[in-house]
């Protein structure tokens, strides 16, 4: 009996810690199931997982024939207001000869390739800002120093595309913009587009950067022609018009090599198209321009005067829908997207 009690004890001893065991391993186990849930709440669920692969999806689709799928930041829910509350009206300009590029990059460090949305609302339109160019890089760099603030205070979502024409060949403004249109809209379906000179400043961002019912000229007057309209008709400059507007068109011709005409034409095929040219008030579209000479490669086009005799005839066949050209690169900076293309020679 007493050898017995004393193996009962030990067999009850065992007994509890073989309890106790168990206890232990069942609280391991739950630790493990919890913790194990933990992480799944931050990883993306199976839904979550679904959206994102639906708004990349999205974007791609937008995109057209674009490879490149981005995660853009989800879009806020509230749409911004009608005037943006970070407008400042007339703006003073700087054109300090010592300012470099990393400097802009700097200061607008929530620009990514040359994009930008409110983090805090939801752009009204999508713009895209296209900038015909070849060697003039400190006009452009004025132009991005002071263009970047300016679209965010109105609280646009919008990219800077700046088409370079590569080669020596005469200078084609029309067709570099042609090619911009075609080119941003790979990227995404934007609703607006802006036709900028690189040297044209904005002095007032009440002068908003949007699509209006009708195409919008934005430069009513400049430094240089003491802020007075250059002549009744004048589309040159900068313009604003919707996708659907542009392709209604046909957009620019591509045939006006050289300085002058491309701009009255695109008013002439504006018009034909039964559409009305709008203007801000002056005190708004007022720009300065960044002083210089006729550049070399960009000689008058003698035959301007010709050429918009025709174009009531040739708008059809001449223009987005003719406009062949090769892509040399397209580089995502973090400013600008810069297209750099080969559109041939007259
Ligand atoms: C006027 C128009 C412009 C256009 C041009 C005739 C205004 C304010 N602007 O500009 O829109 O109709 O006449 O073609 O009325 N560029 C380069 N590199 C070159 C040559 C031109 O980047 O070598 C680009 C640049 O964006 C420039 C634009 O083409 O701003 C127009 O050329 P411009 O500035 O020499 O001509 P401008 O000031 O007479
Ligand atoms: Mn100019």
């Amino acid at each position: 009996m007493g050898i017995c009690s004393s193996t009962c004890k030990m067999l009850r001893r065992v007994k509890y810690v073989f309890l106790l065991l168990l206890t232990l391993s069942v609280l391991a186990w739950f630790s493990m199931f919890s913790g194990g849930s933990v992480k799944s709440a931050l990883a993306p669920s199976a839904a979550t997982k679904a959206v994102i692969k639906r708004d990349s999806m999205q974007d791609e689709a937008n995109s057209g024939t674009s490879k490149v799928v981005r995660l853009i930041t989800p879009t806020p829910i509230v749409e911004c207001p009608k005037e943006s509350p970070l407008l400042q009206g007339a703006v003073r300009l700087n054109f300090e000869p010592s300012l470099k590029l990393k400097e802009v990059e700097v200061e607008n460090n929530q620009v990514t390739e040359g994009r930008y949305q409110p983090s805090s609302c939801t752009a009204r339109q999508s713009v895209a800002i296209l900038i015909p160019h070849r060697s003039r890089e400190r006009h452009l760099l004025y132009l991005l120093y002071h263009l970047h603030p300016f679209l965010q205070r109105q609280q646009l979502h919008y990219a800077v595309y700046v088409i370079q024409q590569a080669g020596n060949a005469t200078f084609n403004r029309a067709k570099l913009l042609n090619v911009g249109y075609l080119e941003a809209l790979k990227d995404y379906r934007w609703d607006c587009f802006i036709f900028h000179d690189v040297d044209l400043v904005p002095e007032n961002d009440k002068n908003l950067y949007i699509c209006d019912k009708q195409p919008k000229h934005l430069v009513v007057g400049r430094n240089a022609t003491g802020y007075k309209l250059h002549y009744k008709g004048y589309f040159g400059g900068v313009t604003a018009m919707k996708r659907e507007q542009f392709r209604k068109v046909n957009g620019f011709a591509n045939t006006y090599w050289g300085w002058g005409g491309e701009d009255d034409d695109l008013r002439i095929r504006v018009e034909l198209q039964k559409m009305k040219i709008v203007r801000p008030p002056a005190d708004l579209a007022r720009y300065t321009m960044v002083f210089h000479k006729r550049d070399s490669g960009n000689e008058v086009n003698k035959d301007r005067m010709k050429l918009l005799r025709r174009t009531t005839l040739v708008w059809r066949k001449d223009g987005l829908n003719s406009c062949k050209y090769q892509t040399i690169s397209v580089d995502r900076l973090p400013l600008y997207i810069n297209v750099t293309v080969d559109i041939g020679k007259p």
